[in-house]
């Protein structure tokens, strides 16, 4: 290798010790460790083009060990991504810089997508990779690049890996490679302190091409990325590396992983390394190498531009609209319209989570971008439509995805789907179960990535399977994630309107908490707008002045309805509110708002679940009718009347109000 290889390096070596000690905090040890393999990626095999961070063809990298942040900051800068100037490196770590603590893809041109919580980054690259196969069906060679992960021990250590990888395995997502910087150093030090895992062959167990490489050898990591290129299924490569190479005293040692090296230390790697530049000084020629490999693919990109431009112009079209992300807004209002039709002209019993089924029964053939799932429970979801293929590893045509018992990796795959671009991705669980999806959905609103995730079985509701399975915290758990949008709909009518709504919400995750048991439908359908839109609306009105307001959302919306007879009965005027979607009714206009929290002296919140978040519709001095601990199991019916969820103490609250 030559000689260039080594400065090459070094001159990341040099960025990170430089900004860290500059942001007086940061994480030296891993860009130092993994300098070498980074280099050897970004420039001899990496597909990607600095004029253009958006080309959809290039390959994908995901730095999964996030802390390592100043290993992607100093490539961007070194191959010539525009905006990533020397003073953005400068400003590492500072407000409103390009050069934030953690990766952020919507804050940094050619990062791919945020990390930092250990283990997503990896989950993500299989969305990225499932997501390239499955436009590649789609759209042939137009549609041809890899997807590159630097991974750590600690993503490898979290429990979502193993979903992720077992998942790549079986899907033989032979385009995804991933470095794992193996340097046998966490945090609290060694990694035989907590962990004596034989990755390589934990990896082959899943299924994967695996390796071990020396990280400082430049022709040895080529070569193992060489033949991972043409492996028939994903590979790992193991490259054993020094953290913080080149440091003298803490070289090897956890003191380099998130803290500044310090003076001395920095000068003393400066003298080990050979590297005589002052701080964020990189030599003419090293940066003239580095921009040249940023060049490299300039060919690839020039090429595939041309076959972009033979291709048929339909199809072109079709491809360029995905990957923007645009809906087909005509043939998404006209689905919408004919489910709405067919649910005027007959009304349907059924839950909201067969009604989702009627949705997508409709929406699946006039929207190509959606790809749908479930974690083990598709027939309890209604993800899967009748006409929807599976896609497997003999056919990535398919538009339904059996991600196994792999909620964690399921969520992260979505998130990664999404951030690749052309795809929608929806997939299904438990509502209960959305603990276990959490943390990647908490990153999808973080990133305002599109992923929709329909989860049923949405309270005490769902019986029999009792508390473990009964949702009570996590509406509110979910809700207070900023946004994201919960949507809880009452009926089949609502249920559509609450699908269109998260398939418009370009840059917001949604969640559709849908029940198991059957409700009939409130709406006629008729209405052309959609009335879930500003997340809350009058579904019932008060016959003369009203008394009382009843909120509720979902089954509850039945029971207020019910409610509300029996205080007519009695003599009291009280109107229904739906409330299908908290953050779209807080976004909503401030007169509109008031008009539906309206003037009547006595609220009352209503769901199947605890009272966190509904005082900022009901206010602190309203009424809740809901749970305040854990279900039971037993039919449905038994657990509304044992848990007090009923239109008669609906009533007989509302009535105290008044008193
Ligand atoms: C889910 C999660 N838990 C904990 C952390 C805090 N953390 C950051 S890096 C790290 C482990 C460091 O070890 P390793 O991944 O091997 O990185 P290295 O020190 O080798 O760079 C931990 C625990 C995190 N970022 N994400
Ligand atoms: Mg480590």
């Amino acid at each position: 290798m030559s000689a260039d290889h080594h400065r090459m390096a070094n001159a990341i070596r040099a960025l990170a010790m430089d900004a860290v000690e500059q942001a007086k905090s940061g994480h030296p040890g891993m860009p130092m460790g993994m300098a070498d393999v980074a280099t050897v990626l970004f420039s001899r095999f990496l597909k990607f083009d600095p004029a253009d961070p958006k080309w959809p063809d290039r390959d994908r990298f995901v730095l999964s060990a996030g802390h390592g942040s100043m290993l992607i900051y100093a490539l961007l800068y070194l191959l010539g991504y525009e905006r990533m100037t020397i003073d953005e490196i400068r400003r590492f770590r500072q407000l409103g810089s390009l050069t934030p603590g953690h990766p952020e893809n919507f804050v940094t041109p050619g990062v791919e997508t945020t990390t930092g919580p250990l283990g997503q980054g990896l989950g993500n690259a299989v969305g990225m990779a499932i997501a390239e196969r499955h436009l590649a069906a789609e759209f042939g060679d137009i549609v041809d690049h890899r997807t590159y992960v630097i991974a750590s021990d600690g993503d490898l250590m979290e429990g979502i890996s193993q979903e992720a990888i077992a998942l790549a395995g079986h899907l033989k997502l032979n385009r995804l490679i991933v470095l794992f910087d193996d340097n046998g150093i966490s945090i609290d030090g060694p990694l035989s302190l907590a962990d004596s895992v034989d990755q390589v062959k934990r990896f082959e167990a899943a299924g994967w091409a695996a390796s071990r490489v020396d990280g400082h050898d430049p022709d040895a990591i080529a070569a193992a990325i060489e033949k991972a290129q043409t492996s028939d299924r994903p590979t790992l490569i193991a490259c054993r590396t020094t953290i913080a190479f080149g440091a003298p005293t803490k070289a090897g040692s956890e003191k380099s992983h998130g803290s500044p090296l310090g003076a001395e230390e920095i000068a003393g790697a400066r003298q080990k390394l050979g590297w005589t530049s002052a701080p964020f000084e990189i030599p003419p020629d090293i940066l003239a190498a580095w921009r040249g490999a940023g060049a490299r693919s300039k060919p690839a990109h020039a090429a595939w531009q041309k076959r972009l431009a033979s291709f048929e112009a339909t199809k072109r079209a079709e491809f360029e609209r995905r990957m923007r992300g645009d809906l087909p807004g005509e043939k998404l209002r006209a689905a919408v319209r004919a489910v709405k039709e067919s649910l005027a002209s007959a009304p349907k019993e059924i839950a909201t989570r067969a009604a989702s089924e009627l949705a997508l029964e409709t929406l699946i053939p006039a929207l190509p971008e959606m790809l749908g799932g479930s974690a083990d429970l598709t027939g309890s979801n209604n993800t899967k439509t009748m006409s929807m293929k599976v896609l497997t590893a003999a056919d990535y045509g398919g538009r339904f995805i059996h991600y196994g018992i792999r909620e964690h990796g399921m969520a992260a795959a979505m998130n990664g789907m999404a951030l690749h671009g052309g795809i929608i991705p929806y997939s299904g669980t438990f509502l209960v179960f959305s603990d276990y999806c959490r943390p990647s959905i908490r990153l999808a609103a973080l990133m305002g990535e599109r992923v929709i995730h329909v989860m049923t079985h949405d309270s005490i509701g769902l019986g029999e399977d009792g508390p473990t399975h009964q949702p009570v915290e996590q509406l509110a758990a979910l809700r207070a994630i900023p946004n994201l949008l919960v949507f809880r709909p009452c009926d089949t009518v609502e249920t559509i309107e609450c699908w269109q709504l998260a398939l418009e919400a370009r840059q917001s995750p949604s969640v559709l908490a849908l029940t198991r048991q059957n409700l009939p439908q409130l709406r006629l359908g008729r209405d052309d707008d959609n009335r879930c839109a500003r997340g809350a609306y009058e579904i019932a009105a008060a016959e003369g002045r009203a008394q009382v307001s009843l909120f509720a959302s979902g089954s509850e919306v039945v029971i207020a309805l019910a409610a509300r007879k029996l205080l007519a009965d009695k003599g009291v005027a009280a109107r229904v509110v739906s409330v299908p979607c908290f953050e779209l009714f807080f976004a909503a206009p401030d007169d509109y708002r008031e008009s539906i929290i309206g003037t009547a002296p006595v609220r009352v919140g209503i769901e199947a679940a605890v009272r966190q978040g509904w005082d900022a519709i009901i206010g602190s001095d309203g009424l809740f009718v809901g749970m305040s601990d854990f279900g039971a199991s037993a039919p449905y019916k038994d657990l509304y009347r044992h848990f007090g969820i009923t239109p008669e103490k609906v009533a007989e609250t509302a009535l105290s109000g008044l008193r």
